[in-house]
């Protein structure tokens, strides 16, 4: 499976539609997703081209899991949260929507659970 540039991810990085973004580095973009399922849900993101975790190089696997590391801190701080759940979806078949890599931040608070 290859990279396609019009994915809408593709389009935040290149600034074609708007999103509110949270932080950025070099290497990784990180903004709220649109349909979120907890408050303060957002997205980390490679700024090279990556369809998914099946296709990313190790530079590009290590700048994102550092930022979701930065990001797990910052939303337990930002939100109160008491926990972070992170998740990552690969191909149709594993439940991936929009195909840039991408991981789900997601706050956590004791006994409630993720929006649908
Ligand atoms: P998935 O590929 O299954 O991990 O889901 C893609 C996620 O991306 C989903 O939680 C909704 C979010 N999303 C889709 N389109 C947009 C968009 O245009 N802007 C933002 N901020 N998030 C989006």
């Amino acid at each position: 499976m290859s990279y396609e540039n019009d994915n809408i991810f593709a389009k935040i990085l290149r600034g074609e539609i708007p999103s509110e973004k949270l932080y950025e580095d070099e290497n990784t973009f990180v903004f709220m997703d649109i349909m979120p399922r907890a408050d303060g849900h957002c997205l980390v993101i490679p700024k090279t081209p990556c369809r998914n975790m099946l296709d990313a190089s190790p530079e590009q696997l290590s700048a994102c899991l550092l930022t979701v590391q930065k990001m797990g801190h910052a939303v337990m701080q930002a939100f109160g949260a008491e926990g972070v759940t992170v998740q990552q979806f690969n191909e149709a078949a594993g439940g991936q929507e929009v195909f840039h890599l991408h991981y789900h931040v997601l706050p956590r608070h004791a006994g409630v659970k993720l929006r649908p």
